[in-house]
């Protein structure tokens, strides 16, 4: 079967510059190969185009930053991702901030009627221009798709919500805003934090969260923030936080997805190679690529 990667260069929707570059040092770090060793057909579609340079960070008067911009990179996103779906390719995005998967998420939920959601991530992704501390729209997502925010955002692709409330698993949580607290209450959305994780271990995590995202859906898309892992393992992020799941930790969850064969688009984001060490958050995201592909040892 054949995987079409694309790139999105896109660092406003966060204020640490850099991780606009993310998309080329995965490539980098050799994920075209990676795949064709594990016979896929790959197609690079090469990168969206960003429209813009990074400016000024300035909010406007709603708490967003660099609102336009991003609406008008999401558009693309989500008619190119529209179309490798159509051609009927596995739709594989490399970042850029995670405000990019707005349009993944609209082009995806596009070609289904029921998209199950994975959101591996250290936050929630859950805030609006009202709960938001930073105006930051990668810190939004997660609540854009399930309707919820400045109309511009959530109506990307013509059409509000993308995905159900109850579709949705947010996987290795350990930073929630107030807002977003509230908001996982309100909608009840099924979250795995660090303490589920410790707790239970990450293999039964990812049984309950595979059997809660594949139980009424017809598609299933992976949302993997680089922050999700532990700093150790994934420094090169603009939002840090320790305390996160290791390397291994998410290597086994990406092969417990490979064996369950459920997830039909995928997405890997944060990786800016300013604050990496000697790219090494790239490389474990060609890594994580690679089981998540079905790479087995033996
Ligand atoms: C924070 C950070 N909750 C915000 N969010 C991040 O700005 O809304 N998401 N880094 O991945
Ligand atoms: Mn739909
Ligand atoms: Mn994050
Ligand atoms: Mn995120």
């Amino acid at each position: 079967s054949k995987i079409s990667i694309i790139g999105v260069p896109m660092d406003l929707g966060q204020n640490r510059r850099g991780v606009d570059m993310g998309p080329s040092v995965i490539r980098y770090a050799g994920i075209e190969e990676r795949l064709k060793n594990l016979g896929y057909e790959v197609n690079d579609r090469g990168n969206i185009d960003i429209g813009r340079p990074p400016q000024l960070d300035v909010k406007n008067e709603d708490n967003l930053k660099d609102l336009e911009v991003v609406v008008e990179a999401n558009q693309s996103l989500e008619e190119k991702v529209s179309e490798v779906i159509a051609e009927g390719d596995f739709p594989l995005i490399l970042g850029g901030d995670h405000s990019i998967a707005i349009g993944t998420l609209a082009g995806v939920a596009n070609k289904a009627d029921n998209l199950g959601v994975i959101w591996y991530d250290a936050h929630g992704d859950l805030n609006t221009g009202e709960t938001s501390p930073s105006g930051n729209i990668h810190g939004m997502p997660l609540a854009v798709s399930l309707g919820i925010g400045h109309p511009l955002l959530t109506e990307i692709g013509g059409y509000a919500p993308k995905i159900k409330p109850e579709n949705v698993v947010i996987i290795g949580a350990r930073s929630l805003d107030e807002g977003e607290r509230k908001l996982i209450k309100e909608k009840g959305i099924k979250v795995y934090t660090m303490h589920e994780i410790d707790r239970m271990g990450m293999s039964k995590v990812m049984e309950e969260a595979i059997e809660h995202v594949s139980k009424n859906t017809d598609a299933v898309h992976l949302s993997l923030d680089l922050d999700a892992l532990d700093p150790h393992d994934a420094p090169g992020v603009g939002t840090p936080v320790i305390g996160g799941p290791s390397y291994r930790e998410t290597h086994l969850a990406m092969e417990m997805l490979a064996e369950k064969d459920i997830i039909t688009s995928a997405e890997f984001v944060e990786v800016n190679p300013i604050l990496d060490n000697k790219n090494q958050t790239a490389e474990a995201a060609v890594g994580l690529v690679g089981s998540l592909f079905g790479e087995k040892l033996l």
